[in-house]
């Protein structure tokens, strides 16, 4: 997570490998799509930047982060791609949605990692209000997506 000391988007360039011969795959979450947009361009601008080609990244979209669980098992069966990001964003309202939604889909993610043959980078935003939401995607504390794909370059090569 981010926080004051941590900007999402600051990383050392040296210690990523080179992408250019690597394929991702991206599943985003429709709900709250300011933000899931945001992250998306995000990851996508930074694989790219990296060196991965626009044809080696694709991107999928589910209803909710619900559904990224299912979506990255697809992906991940799919045998195209070197890693899967999941992005999405759970925003605590006055619902206890939020508690299930987050803790389903970070089992759900950890448990497809223990089974899947690539890495499933886990870019969920879970934050008490919009604001928070958007400090993480783009703004004061960076950007979620910009972690997540040098995560998913960093643990392709591995
Ligand atoms: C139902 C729901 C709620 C209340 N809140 C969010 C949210 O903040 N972020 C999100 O990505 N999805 C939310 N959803 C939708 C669920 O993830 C899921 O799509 C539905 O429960 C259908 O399975």
């Amino acid at each position: 997570m981010a926080t004051a000391l941590h900007n999402l988007s600051d990383y050392d360039t040296e210690k990523v490998p080179d992408a250019s011969n690597m394929c991702f795959g991206i599943v985003v979450a429709e709900w709250n799509k300011e933000i899931t947009g945001a992250l998306l361009n995000g990851a996508v601008s930074t694989l790219e930047k990296h060196g991965a080609l626009p044809e080696n990244i694709h991107v999928k979209t589910v209803p909710g982060s619900f559904e990224l669980i299912y979506g990255a098992r697809q992906m991940s069966l799919n045998g195209n791609y070197d890693a899967v990001i999941i992005l999405g964003c759970v925003i605590r309202g006055e619902t206890p949605h939020f508690d299930y939604i987050c803790e389903g889909v970070t089992y759900g993610i950890a448990r497809l990692n223990t089974t899947s043959e690539i890495p499933i980078i886990f870019g969920l935003l879970t934050t008490e209000d919009l604001q928070q939401a958007k400090d993480r995607s783009g703004g004061r504390l960076g950007n979620k997506g910009d972690e997540c794909a040098v995560d998913a370059i960093k643990m392709a090569k591995f």
